[in-house]
């Protein structure tokens, strides 16, 4: 396997952007600077929610290290970062300002400025203040409200110095994940709590959409995540409940935003279930936006499970190589789904590869860690983004997940998605191979 990378910087345009992706209750460490807890601190503290009930509470402890973090990033030659801002932190109790949360922030951009990093904000990456989650989060429309005066603050504050400012990151996995699969905070397994989170986040990003212009934001987008399915089987109750998942999980959000519609087949089941007066949202979930950021890892092999509630399928394991969440590797899915999305949706808007990246075992050795697989990896998916681009799609940028191993959600500080090793013991970073043989490629030209 590879321990360097064979594409170089000058195999892309001059203004395409390298850079690394993170996020706040990742690696901030939530527990510092006055942050109010978030849903997600107690989602973890209820037993049998995360991996030996891990929680956020000190994480890689960027919070104060993050200057080393952003001496690591400008070590790589990279172009831009992509960091989260924790809504607990900056309103503890979802309606008073935290000054010391937005001064970290404020201190963070300067610090990405001072090393020539371009920042490429994500306003919310899934820690909402647990005070808002306890008045039915996601569930009740007041939270739209909520956000955007929580977006209003940020960009007051901070806005004036981010490259690219982006509302939410993955609506699916805030609706879907969260309150149909159950798998992340709050927890819930409840079609209608499902059809309105998945409704009300984007009501949210219109309504922050609207605060970011009147503050005179014009770089303004949005990140989805995305997992090309196709049928388990030859079979057509598989073909259809492949569709049925394409529905949910790639059309619903992009319908929304650039059609003003959603999916019929996930219509089916949602509509009974969302909001009334619904359709009148459209045209502010609508707003023209400038970018769109793509976060993809893998695709789905799909099932018809005819005995399961809607949308009656299971997700069954695939014959491709996988990584350490289990996820198989399909690079031509990847190409695949930056086609389609400039086709069916987005046409000449410039598209950010904000998220990809593997989980690997990473096992630190003699002060090295050698990921040659992940290396592999990005190489292959670098190569197909490549291919897209010479087709004629406006690629603009890549962000690797991730920068640090971190905090996996559900699944704890198991699994390792960095580019840099963190000993979770003494909180100490050693770049791994995938660092090194970055910062070489993108030095080269
Ligand atoms: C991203 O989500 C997140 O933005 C980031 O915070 C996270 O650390 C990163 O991925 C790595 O996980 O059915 O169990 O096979 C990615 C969205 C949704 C992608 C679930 C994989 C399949 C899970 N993920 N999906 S499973």
């Amino acid at each position: 396997m590879a321990n360097g990378f064979s594409f170089r910087r000058s195999d892309f345009a001059d203004d395409f952007l390298f850079g690394v992706a993170t996020s706040a209750y990742q690696i901030e460490g939530a527990s510092f600077g006055g942050a109010g807890p978030s849903h997600w601190d107690t989602f973890a503290a209820t037993p049998g929610n995360t991996k030996n009930a891990e929680d956020g509470a000190v994480a890689c402890d960027h919070y104060h290290r993050y200057e080393t973090d952003l001496d690591l990033i400008a070590g790589a030659n990279l172009d831009t970062y992509r960091f989260s801002t924790s809504w607990a932190r900056v309103m503890p109790d979802g309606r008073t300002v935290n000054p010391e949360g937005l001064d970290f922030y404020d201190r963070l951009t300067d610090a990405m400025l001072e090393r020539g990093i371009k920042p490429m904000l994500t306003l919310h990456h899934w820690d909402m203040p647990a005070a808002l989650a306890d008045e039915g989060g996601w569930r009740n429309r007041a939270i739209t409200d909520h956000f955007a005066t929580f977006a209003g603050h940020v960009i007051d504050r901070i806005g004036d110095r981010m490259f690219a400012s982006g509302t939410f990151n993955e609506p699916w996995c805030i609706g879907w994940l969260s309150h149909f699969l159950g798998q992340h905070a709050p927890g819930l397994r409840d079609i209608r709590a499902t059809a309105r989170a998945m409704h009300h986040v984007l009501v949210a990003h219109g309504k922050a959409v609207d605060v970011l212009r009147a503050a005179g934001q014009d770089n303004v987008g949005i990140y989805l995540n995305f997992e090309p399915a196709e049928p388990a089987n030859g079979d057509d109750g598989d073909a259809e409940a492949a569709l049925t998942y394409h529905a949910i999980y790639n059309e619903w959000f992009l319908g929304a935003l650039f059609k003003k519609r959603y999916p019929r087949r996930a219509l089916a089941g949602l509509e009974p279930h969302l909001p009334e007066g619904w359709r009148d949202d459209m045209e502010l979930i609508a707003r023209p936006i400038d970018w769109l950021g793509i976060n993809n890892y893998t695709r789905k092999l799909v099932a018809r499970a005819a005995d399961a509630p809607w949308p009656s399928l299971e997700e069954v394991p695939g014959p491709l190589p996988k990584t350490d969440m289990g996820w198989e590797i399909s690079p031509e899915s990847f190409a695949w789904l930056l086609s389609w999305i400039a086709e069916s949706h987005t046409g000449d808007l410039p598209l950010i590869v904000s998220e990809n990246g593997m989980a690997n075992p990473d096992t630190l050795a003699d002060g090295r860690v050698d990921d040659a697989a992940r290396i592999a990896y990005l190489q292959a998916h670098i190569d197909a983004m490549k291919g897209v681009i010479e087709e004629g799609v406006p690629i603009k940028g890549y962000t690797v997940w991730s920068l640090l191993d971190n905090y996996e959600w559900a699944l704890g500080y198991g699994k390792r998605f960095g580019i840099v090793h963190v000993d979770y013991d003494t909180l100490e970073r050693t770049p791994k191979a995938s660092w090194h043989a970055l910062r070489d490629a993108l030095a080269r030209r």
